[in-house]
């Protein structure tokens, strides 16, 4: 129904595409599938889309949920050892989840690395 998200939930931060596998759900290991996301990061938590932006805004008229990820408690951190691609980092949550997310462009990857490290880092830990 109508429940109101409290307003820092829809402060949207930062928005945009990257490759994303996720790599283990609850603490066990998933067969990595890269594929391209559309990633809204807001004050603690990041959402994944599967599909474009355009239309995960229309699935959600119908109440179609993203993949929502809760940064209290979550870690980063670089993870050259766990790709073959350039520019990996691991997103690790409480409840075991644990994302890898890659752009092939630089700037790309190092914004997005420091805007969810400092969402992380303003967030309490638990
Ligand atoms: C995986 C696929 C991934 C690759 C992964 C492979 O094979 O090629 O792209 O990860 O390597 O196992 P499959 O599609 O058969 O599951 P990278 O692109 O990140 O290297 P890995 O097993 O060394 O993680």
């Amino acid at each position: 129904k109508d429940v109101i998200p409290p307003l820092e939930q829809l402060m949207v931060e930062k928005e945009g595409y990257l490759q994303k596998a996720k790599i283990a759900d609850g603490g066990k290991k998933l067969r990595k599938n890269w594929s391209t996301s559309w990633i809204v990061l807001s004050s603690r938590k990041i959402e994944f889309f599967k599909e474009s932006k355009q239309q995960a805004l229309s699935n959600m008229k119908t109440g179609h949920k993203p993949e929502s990820v809760d940064l209290c408690g979550a870690h980063i951190e670089w993870a050259k050892e766990k790709s073959s691609r350039k520019n990996v980092f691991q997103i690790t949550t409480v409840s075991g989840n644990e994302f890898l997310l890659q752009s092939d462009i630089d700037f790309i990857i190092l914004d997005w690395f420091h805007a969810i490290k400092n969402a992380i880092d303003r967030l309490p830990k638990d």
